[in-house]
């Protein structure tokens, strides 16, 4: 009985041990916007016209990719949403990103976006961004989105091509 007693207390000293080990190193925490200045939210919000009911991929999402896009080695950020502003932070190092959507201007033809790649398209080894937008349904009347980034010396330019309708 003392033995049981003995290896119970062994037992309960190393969870205990364990569990206060996990509390001291977590491998993730929450940054919150204002640190790190990406302040995406992909916000929808049914209507009788607009629901689970009438669009059954009404909860799937947007989308985000992640790849250097102006070439500095850092990886940065792209996000679609599905009713409100697709956005572009660049990433300035130390967890800071810039809100670069509006001097991108490539976002001016809103649709119902769900969804992103980064990818070379022309091979120049650059990225390229790739939206997918919902086509010819209800209301929606999207159209894929290429985007191809072409950089001079020190500014980068961007350049939208509307392709076929929207998946
Ligand atoms: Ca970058
Ligand atoms: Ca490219």
């Amino acid at each position: 009985m003392i033995r049981l007693r003995y290896l119970c207390s062994i037992v309960s000293a190393l969870l205990f041990v364990q569990c206060q080990q996990a509390k001291e190193k977590p491998l993730f925490r929450v940054v919150s916007a204002e640190e790190t200045g990406v302040d995406f939210e992909n916000t929808i919000s049914p209507t009788p016209e607009l629901n689970i009911f009438t669009y059954m991929y009404f909860y799937n999402g947007g989308g985000v990719g992640a790849g250097d896009l102006n070439g500095d080695g850092r990886p940065d950020l792209v996000f679609t949403s599905n009713l409100g502003e697709n956005k572009v932070y660049l990433n300035e190092g130390n967890w800071k990103f810039r809100d670069v959507t509006k001097e991108s201007g490539f976002f001016s033809d809103q649709g119902w976006s769900n969804g992103v790649s980064l990818v070379d398209v022309n091979q120049d080894g650059k990225l390229d961004i790739y939206i997918s937008q919902v086509g010819d349904f209800l209301k929606f009347k999207g159209h894929n989105l290429l985007i191809v980034i072409v950089t001079g010396k020190q500014t980068a330019r961007w350049r939208g091509i509307t392709t076929g309708n929207g998946s």
